[in-house]
C-alpha cells in the first residue's frame, strides 16, 4: 500500500465513522452537520449519493476548497452546466431518514443562465417524490414545492433578495403537515401540505445549468 492510498483510506474511514456517528445522533434529535472538511477536495464527498429528477445528465458534484467557506475549507459545488431547464441534479444523504426536522445549509448561487438554484430536499423517497424548497437568484424569490411522481407543485412563495455570488442560509422546518422556510434568519413561508407524511432523507438540489456552492448542511429530527 502506498503512502497516499494509505492516506486515502484512513481519509475514508475517517469521513464514514463520521458520518455513521452524526445518523445515531440524527435519530436522537442532536443537530449533525456536513461540513467536508474531513472529504478530499477534487472528488465526491463521503455519504452522499447524486442522483436527479428529470432530463439530461445527473450533474456533477464534487468536494472543493474555498477561500470563503462559511466552515473550514471545503465546500460541496454541483459544476455541470448542462441548461436542460427539466434538470433536477440531487445530493442526498444515504441517511439519517427524518419525518418531523430541522434542516439548514449554506448556499452560493455562483452562475447560471437559465437557474441559479440553492435548494433542500426533504421527506425523499426517491429522486421522483419528494419535498423541496429552493431559492432563485435569478428570479429573486424563495419556493416551497412538492415534487409528486416527477412533477413539481408550487405551494408557496415568497419574493425578495437573492444574491448571486454571496452565501445565504436557507432553512427548513417540518412538523407534520406544517412547513416553515427561513432565508439568512428570516421565516419567509409558512405553509401547510399533506402530500408527504412520511420520513425520508435529506439532500441538497439545483436546477438546469446552476453551479451553486453549498456547505454546512445541518439536519435533526423535531420532537
Ligand atoms: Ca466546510
Amino acid at each position: 500500500m502506498t503512502q497516499s492510498t494509505r492516506a486515502t483510506r484512513g481519509r475514508d474511514a475517517l469521513a464514514a465513522a463520521l458520518a455513521a456517528s452524526a445518523m445515531l445522533g440524527a435519530a436522537r434529535g442532536e443537530l449533525v452537520t456536513w461540513s467536508f472538511e474531513a472529504d478530499a477536495a477534487g472528488a465526491p464527498p463521503a455519504g452522499l449519493r447524486f442522483e436527479h429528477t428529470g432530463g439530461g445528465p445527473p450533474g456533477r458534484w464534487i468536494v472543493r476548497a474555498e477561500g470563503n467557506a462559511p466552515s473550514g475549507e471545503n465546500v460541496l459545488a454541483q459544476t455541470d452546466t448542462d441548461r436542460t431547464d427539466d434538470r433536477f441534479p440531487i445530493a442526498v444523504a444515504d441517511e439519517p431518514s427524518l419525518q418531523d426536522l430541522a434542516l439548514s445549509v449554506k448556499c452560493m448561487p455562483v452562475s447560471g443562465k437559465v437557474d441559479q438554484a440553492c435548494g433542500l430536499v426533504f421527506r425523499y423517497r426517491d429522486a421522483n417524490n419528494y419535498y423541496l424548497t429552493r431559492a432563485n437568484a435569478l428570479e429573486g424569490n424563495v419556493r416551497f414545492y412538492t415534487v409528486k411522481d416527477g412533477h413539481r407543485r408550487q405551494v408557496a412563495s415568497w419574493s425578495g433578495e437573492v444574491a448571486s455570488g454571496a452565501w445565504h442560509e436557507l432553512r427548513a422546518e417540518a412538523r407534520g403537515d406544517r412547513f416553515e422556510i427561513h432565508w439568512d434568519g428570516a421565516k419567509v413561508i409558512e405553509a401547510q401540505d399533506e402530500t408527504f407524511a412520511e420520513a425520508g432523507r435529506i439532500g441538497v438540489w439545483t436546477k438546469a445549468d446552476s453551479v451553486t456552492l453549498f456547505d454546512d448542511l445541518s439536519a435533526a429530527a423535531l420532537h
